[in-house]
């Protein structure tokens, strides 16, 4: 006789599904999952509203991360069905005059592509020691794309903004289970806003943006955490004070030191919202643990990011950081784009732990000491990977 046990228990028994070890210091397993709408592979750290993480061998294999194995994240739900020729952009607040902008509209002004890296800022929170709360991502919460659109001035320029504008803030058609809840709107300082990177895009590696990646037009701020890269935007408010809203104010804050570092069980200090990121280095041939044939030279290959400046050099090291060797950086992509490298270490047998170090264009170079701070933000700390060669 078939119980509701035995149901259960062969429920739980069956298909195996594969699963990625993130390396965390517990619960380090995750499922892989291709069960989400135009995308590919992917490690499930959420369904709903959906977290979905990059496994690192996909950045082993281009510079362009590609859309169908680009991380998504959501706070709230999302529609899962637009119309592109209904879809509206608002732009209203601290302007002469409130627009309401259709995709061809927007198609009209000056066209640009840039490449760069969107990166959660918290990309790494699971492999925090000591743990912390919240979205246990490993590494793969970063892509690199070439994003196609216009310039958010061009669009603030075409609203004409007044005097005094302090901020712009950004919302999209995503919105919070309970009314009470407030909207994901993030904002830019006004000067931040006004950049020439900053763009509105439709586009990502030459195809429309992925529903999952905002569909059909996402903010992006190259060299600044993706938290500020609203998707599915449909609203842009230019503001004459500082936005005083919950997502500026009391989430995305981080303690006031350039590597967001504080020791552990210490009191925060004075915080300030995460913006630009740190230069990073992460190696994308090897996973921590492996086991290597010896050879006369071990290749190391990863991808780097420079923050909001170029990558200037990776080096590698295999004795803890006493001494350093340079990687062949591969083709450069601009200052904000993933930068490849390649690498070669004179490993013997036995166990040995693998260091790779970015330092950008302004001359910040990775700690080899691994940062921390309550929310598991900007972690930009250097990432061993152990082998053993045999
Ligand atoms: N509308 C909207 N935009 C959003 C978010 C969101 O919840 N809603 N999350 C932000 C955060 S925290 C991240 S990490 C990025 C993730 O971008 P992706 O899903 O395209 O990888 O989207 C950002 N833009
Ligand atoms: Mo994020």
């Amino acid at each position: 006789m078939l119980t509701r046990r035995t149901l259960i228990v062969s429920a739980l028994a069956t298909p195996a599904m594969a699963q990625v070890d993130l390396g965390f210091s517990d619960n380090p397993m995750r499922l892989l999952t291709s069960a989400f709408p135009q995308k590919g592979a992917m490690i499930l750290q959420r369904s709903s509203p959906p977290l979905l993480e990059t496994p690192i061998d996909v950045f082993d294999t281009a510079d362009f991360t590609p859309n169908d194995r680009f991380f998504v994240r959501w706070h709230h739900p999302f529609p899962l069905e637009i119309d592109p020729a209904q879809h509206r952009l608002a732009v209203t607040g601290h302007v002469r005059k409130t627009l309401s902008l259709s995709l061809a509209d927007l198609a009209r002004l000056p066209r640009v592509a840039i490449a760069a890296v969107n990166q959660c800022a918290g990309n790494g929170r699971g492999l925090f020691n000591p743990r912390i709360p919240g979205a246990q991502w490993g590494n793969g919460a970063m892509g690199n794309a070439l994003w196609e659109g216009v310039r958010l001035k061009d669009v603030l320029a075409l609203a004409g903004v007044q005097a005094g504008a302090a901020a712009v803030r950004f919302g999209g058609l995503d919105a919070p289970l309970t009314d009470s809840a407030p909207a994901f709107e993030k904002s830019l300082p006004f000067d931040h806003a006004l950049s020439d990177d900053v763009m509105i895009a439709w586009g990502m590696n030459g195809q429309p943006l992925p529903l999952l990646n905002g569909f059909p037009l996402r903010l992006v701020v190259p060299g600044w955490y993706s938290t500020y890269w609203i998707k599915m935007l449909d609203r842009i408010t230019v503001l004459d004070k500082p936005d005083d809203g919950y997502w500026m104010t009391k989430a995305y804050l981080q303690p006031d030191n350039a590597l967001a570092d504080i020791a552990p069980g210490t009191p925060p200090g004075r915080r300030v919202p995460v913006t630009t990121m740190r230069p990073r280095a992460i190696i994308t041939s090897i996973s921590g643990g492996a086991k290597l044939p010896a050879r006369s030279f071990t290749p190391v290959r990863g991808v780097a990011l420079g923050g909001d400046q170029g990558v200037k050099s990776v080096e590698l090291s295999a004795d803890g950081g006493a001494t350093w060797l340079s990687a062949q950086l591969g083709p450069d992509h601009g200052r904000f784009a993933f930068r490849r490298f390649l690498g070669a270490l004179a490993l013997p047998p036995g166990r040995h732990v693998i260091l790779a170090r970015a330092t950008n264009a302004a001359g910040e170079t990775q700690p080899v000491r691994q940062n921390w701070n309550p929310s598991g933000y900007n972690r930009a700390g250097v990432e061993p990977v152990p082998v053993e060669i045999s």
